[in-house]
């Protein structure tokens, strides 16, 4: 008999069901919603987000993701989709945006039952119309308020696993607070992109779980429980306003019968509780064991890996999240990804092709040549204003920058991960750029470990729909373990492994020590922590 779970994921431009069946082990059903192509004239919104003459101020509309999920849900009955046999039902959130709702949230949610569409009544829940999402970098006064009120970066590190940022959900809370100083009073809940929609879906208002709620600056890490200096750094009365958190193996209820009504999903399906995409993501690349890691070279680059013991980063650099199972992972974002790499291959005229016949040309560690490639503003380090520093590399020599810019962003991803105490020796590799091997083989070398390419696109959908799973089975009182309920699911391309080799190991391992002298020389990372 099959055994379906459905995933979902409300990501910043679309949202998507996945619907896989344990049976046989198949994504057996997919869709996607996409913000702009079915919104752009009812919402004002350009690729998912409201445009605003300010770009440091990014937010969205929660009215949107909800009609999406009328939406999708039509789409799915439309295709014969088998939502009358779906056991349980996850989800996941972009993480950190946050929505805001008045006194008729829960009798909202309660009367969804008699009605017809998700939109009947919704305009009259929200004590703020748009949410701040985790685009937005609006909010630098806030978060330097709140890490003073706290202690510091160390303090805030280790009290929630991360510096206070911009675009986390506390700063975000604290600029509404001292904005609009009545429509926050006028909040009585307030939730992530995740437990919002697990809301809708469930009709009660639903818990953050831990995966997520570490992205608010407001949990305390170890603990999972929310952390009182935190709140109280963040703004009056907040506790009353947040719901619980949970772990993420959490079922919080049955389907709101809205569902079972105008979709025909199976009445007994469970709702287990969402979380974020990266915590999601976790999961739907099947990283459930420490020393692996995955690496996403996209838009922009973000490194990941699970984490059994706590180690706290007193310098403030990346992430520390619960991962779904139960341990902890890490996170580094890095805004100069591709589009760093596609400035060099612009600049020497260069396309792919011949960019990767540059890697192949050059050697590792690049004749000594280095570069700091920081075209835009970065994360990590620290960068306020783009700047690109070239040590001993000759600007108009092509293929000598092309190589440092691969060298200098497996450095950094390798120099800023040394305080997570992780020994990583597999790393999953997604996204365009990863599918050159040329790059894949300056990532094992730097990295020390194995690459396994990897396709992830709807990683997030999947995480929540094996999450899903998992989580059926133990209230069923037949857990199964994490290894047995991503298995089958997540395809690795094990044929194309690319291995680290001894000698170009010990050129990096000797590069990474200058790299990071080079770029403590140019930016002082450290000197929030003072
Ligand atoms: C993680 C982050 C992004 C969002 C995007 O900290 O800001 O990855 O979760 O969806």
């Amino acid at each position: 008999m099959s055994k379906y779970f459905l995933g979902l994921d409300a990501s910043t431009q679309s949202i998507k069901g996945t619907i896989i069946d344990f049976e046989t082990k198949d994504v057996m059903y997919e869709k996607s919603i996409n913000f702009e192509d079915s919104f752009a004239d009812i919402y004002n919104i350009k690729s998912g987000i409201i445009v605003d003459s300010n770009p440091l101020i990014v937010h969205s509309y929660p009215k949107m993701w909800v009609h999406a999920i009328d939406l999708l849900f039509a789409e799915m009955k439309s295709d014969n989709a088998p939502l009358d046999k779906i056991l349980a039902i996850s989800g996941s959130g972009q993480q950190h945006g946050s929505v805001y709702l008045n006194d008729n949230f829960l009798d909202y949610l309660n009367n969804l039952k008699n009605k017809t569409s998700l939109l009947d009544g919704i305009d009259d829940i929200f004590s703020r119309k748009t949410s701040p999402i985790w685009m937005d970098s609006s909010t630098e006064k806030e978060c330097d308020e709140i890490r003073k009120s706290i202690g510091g970066v160390a303090e805030v590190f280790k009290l929630t696993g991360s510096d206070v940022f911009a675009r986390f959900t506390a700063s975000q809370i604290r600029k509404f607070y001292k904005q609009e100083e009545q429509s926050y009073n006028n909040t009585k809940h307030i939730h992530l992109v995740s437990s919002f929609l697990a809301s809708i879906m469930s009709g009660i208002s639903a818990p953050i779980d831990y995966g997520d709620g570490a992205g608010m600056n407001m949990m305390d890490i170890e603990k999972c429980i929310w952390n009182e200096k935190c709140l109280s750094a963040t703004s009056p009365n907040l506790k009353d306003k947040m719901t619980d958190i949970v772990n993420s193996d959490t079922c919080i209820g049955n389907i709101s019968e809205y569902f079972v009504k105008n979709y025909n999903v199976n009445k007994d399906a469970t709702i287990v509780v969402f979380s974020g995409d990266n915590p999601n993501s976790m999961i739907g690349v099947g990283l459930t064991n420490e020393g692996q890691a995955a690496y996403s070279l996209g838009t922009s680059d973000v490194y990941m890996s699970l984490m059994k013991k706590l180690s706290v980063n007193i310098n403030g650099e990346g992430h520390i999240f619960r991962s779904p199972i139960g341990d902890y992972m890490t996170l580094l974002v890095y805004k100069n990804g591709s589009l760093a790499r596609e400035q060099i291959r612009d600049k020497y005229k260069l396309n792919w092709t011949t960019f990767t016949e540059a890697l192949i040309k050059t050697k590792a560690g690049n004749n000594g040549g280095m570069m700091l490639p920081y075209f835009y503003p970065e994360i990590i380090p620290v960068v306020t204003e783009p700047k690109v520093i070239r040590k001993n590399i000759d600007e108009s020599d092509a293929f000598a920058n092309v190589r440092a810019i691969i060298e200098a962003q497996m450095l950094s991803s390798r120099v800023h991960s040394d305080w997570m105490n992780v020994d990583i020796d597999t790393i999953y590799a997604t996204g365009g750029a990863s599918k050159d091997k040329e790059i894949c083989k300056v990532m094992a070398n730097v990295h020390k470990a194995d690459i396994y390419n990897f396709d992830s696109t709807n990683s997030a959908s999947l995480g929540s729909a094996i999450r899903a799973l998992h989580a059926y089975y133990k209230k069923e009182k037949s857990e199964l373990s994490w290894a047995a309920a991503t298995t089958g699911f997540v395809h690795v391309d094990k044929k194309n492994k690319v291995s680290p080799n001894i000698e170009d190991m010990k050129v990096y391992d000797e590069m990474a020590v200058k790299y990071k002298e080079l770029e403590s020389e140019y930016f002082d990372f450290y000197q929030k922590v003072k």
